[in-house]
């Protein structure tokens, strides 16, 4: 058996964990012949369910489950720690301003960041989830100078297998035979899915599917599709978003497969003329644990300006909490 890596997990009595924790410790992650230890973090006032999600994880025996940690302080959450997924935000309560919320998550989130700098393995892979999570991790890495600025990404995955989703059910194909879309920029509804460069089934997909369906009709679809779940489940997307999770982890880990990108949120190299130090979502490719963008698509005119939009958000988003950074 190998030596168990360390797993933190944010936000580990959330509706996103309770579907993460048991796919992790089942092996989904990293294989089934990897035991992990799991490090979770809570606020105070959620240690009780907490403990109540331990006691099921406890309950199902999982062979590769080798030791739970529970914890509402980052520095014992993060010690050593291989992996940290970042799932654990402040939801918008009633009355709160958008930058009400950016300033209160930028708080948890430099708080977060400086403990990871302290104690996590300085090759330590960090993927926020928790909203808005590009300028989350924008603050969390921010707050880290002795990582990597590359071991930082924001999860827009969730947004990625969306749009393979749609295109798949569009073009009347699976899933697995859809390659290359792009999420462009925040995960948010000023994101752009954009399908110029996917294949369907090698085929180029605006060769099969009508580009009014695209403008008109897909890119809303994915901008709103977290609310639409939420105004059919009454909920946010959680076991989805932990699918995301998993596979935007795994994919860091593991690598890309050939001929094929995915699309994360990691901090703008100046890249296709996004300005750099935003956390912005590009098309990536991975090798040997390191995260590509991408380079050299060609970007016609109305995706720049959608690309644009996008980046003005974040753009806004930073100056907001600029006073933190
Ligand atoms: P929940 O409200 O069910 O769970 C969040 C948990 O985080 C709570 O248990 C809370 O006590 C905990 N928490 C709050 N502050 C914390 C802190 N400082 N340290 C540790 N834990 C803390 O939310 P859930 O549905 O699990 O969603 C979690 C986050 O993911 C939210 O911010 C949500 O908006 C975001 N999402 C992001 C998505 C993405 O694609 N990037 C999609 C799904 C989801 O909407």
């Amino acid at each position: 058996m190998k030596n168990p890596v360390d797993i933190a997990v944010t936000g580990a009595a959330g509706q996103i964990s309770y579907a993460l924790l048991f796919r992790l410790a089942a092996g989904e992650f990293l294989g089934e012949d990897q035991p992990i230890n799991l490090y979770l973090l809570e606020i105070p006032s959620a240690m009780s369910a907490l403990n109540g999600v331990v006691m099921e994880l406890n309950d199902c025996a999982y062979p590769l489950l080798n030791r739970v940690i529970t914890t509402d302080d980052p520095n014992v959450a993060f010690h050593n720690v291989d992996y940290a997924f970042l799932v654990g935000a402040r939801p918008r309560g009633a009355g709160m301003e958008r930058k009400d919320l950016l300033e209160c998550n930028a708080e948890i989130f430099s708080v977060q960041g400086k403990a990871l700098n302290e104690v996590a393995n300085k090759n330590v892979k960090v993927l926020v989830t928790g909203n808005p999570a590009n300028t989350n991790a924008l603050i969390a890495l921010n707050n880290a100078p002795n990582l990597k600025s590359k071991n930082f990404t924001a999860m827009t995955m969730l947004d990625h297998n969306r749009t393979i989703n749609q295109l798949a059910e569009k073009s009347g194909v699976k899933a697995t035979d859809i390659k290359n879309v792009i999420i462009w920029g925040n995960h948010s509804n000023t994101q752009y899915p954009d399908i110029h460069h996917a294949k369907i089934k090698g085929q180029n997909a605006l060769d099969l599917v009508d580009n009014d369906w695209f403008i008109d009709e897909l890119i809303p679809a994915i901008q709103q599709r977290g609310a639409t779940v939420i105004k059919a489940r009454g909920q946010s997307s959680a076991a989805s978003a932990a699918t995301a999770a998993i596979k935007q982890m795994r994919l860091w880990a593991l690598g890309t497969p050939d001929g094929d990108w995915v699309s994360m949120a990691l901090l703008s190299d100046g890249s296709y003329g996004i300005e750099k130090g935003l956390i912005y979502s590009f098309p990536v490719t991975v090798s040997q644990g390191e995260i590509s963008i991408v380079q050299g698509l060609d970007i016609n005119a109305l995706s720049l300006e959608k690309m644009k939009i996008t980046e003005k958000e974040l753009h806004e988003e930073k100056e907001a909490i600029k006073h933190l950074l």
